[in-house]
């Protein structure tokens, strides 16, 4: 089998949101056996991952999506510093569960590659079709900005239109999410909320998935780059990731449970 997938773990999938750097260590090994079999089918693979509570919780603090500040530069230079190096550290916890089911990765931190903020940032995307013989794994992350604001969070959920459209190839794109089973017509866990098992951009939803400590935009930004991708790409699908599986059955059979995202 052959075709080339980008797939995004969701920062409340792998993370726990609400506690600071604590790692859904359950959660991102059943998503690394699911990616090592995909792999192992012949499928290429590049993984971008959300920041969870390893990024958004001190970005939030000091207002790092807002840019510099002067009042507080200090301690805003502290918490860029502390966020990257906790963005390498989720990363690397990642690559070595993926490493333990036997697929070799590489990491590309977009502070290292990347400038500039939302779907027009900068950098060379052509490093991630270059090599072979690894998975390509890069995340949302701070990233310096060229003008007045100094820096500012690139969200995995950018990059991921990025590699869409630009990447020669992409067969499925798929989003995996922590606390539902795919885009609901109302908020997870609100009575009677139920799967959209389809859903183009066109189409108005009251879904707002644990947004309160997201800086980036949580779902809706999801929800938008998805729509965008879809315009070039057949299968664009939001999936529970805590059902990781389903992206093989996706891929084996051309349906699964989720949202699959219609041109609009
Ligand atoms: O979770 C956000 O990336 P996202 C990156 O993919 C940081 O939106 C550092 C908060």
């Amino acid at each position: 089998m052959s075709g080339k997938i980008v797939i995004k773990l969701g920062g409340s999938l792998i993370t726990d949101k609400r506690t600071e750097n604590t790692v859904n260590r359950e959660a991102v090994d059943r998503v690394a056996e699911a990616i090592a079999e995909i792999v192992n089918l012949g499928y290429s693979v590049i993984l971008v991952h959300g920041a969870g509570s390893f990024g958004h919780i001190l970005a939030k603090k000091w207002s790092i999506d807002d840019g510099a500040n002067p009042v507080i530069s200090v301690k805003q230079r502290e918490a860029i510093a502390q966020i990257r190096t906790n963005m390498i550290e989720l990363c690397s916890i990642l690559i070595k569960s993926l490493e333990e089911y036997g697929i070799t990765c590489r990491s590309f931190p977009p502070s290292e590659w990347a400038t500039g903020t939302g779907k027009t940032f900068e950098g060379d995307i052509s490093i991630f079709a270059k090599g072979t013989g690894f998975v390509p794994v890069t995340f949302g992350d701070v990233v310096d900005i060229n003008d007045s604001r100094e820096f500012g969070i690139l969200s995995g959920d950018d990059i991921m239109l990025r590699l869409a459209n630009e990447i020669e190839g992409v067969s499925h794109v798929i989003f995996l999410i922590g606390d539902a089973p795919g885009i609901m017509d109302r908020p997870p866990g609100r009575e009677g909320s139920i799967l959209l098992e389809r859903w183009s951009p066109s189409d108005e939803v009251d879904s707002e998935h644990n947004e309160e400590i997201d800086v980036t935009g949580g779902i809706r930004l999801k929800m938008e780059r998805a729509g965008e991708i879809a315009q070039n790409v057949d299968d664009v699908w939001i999936i529970d990731g805590r059902s990781p599986s389903r992206i093989l059955e996706l891929l084996n059979s051309g349906k699964t449970v989720g949202t699959k995202i219609m041109e609009s």
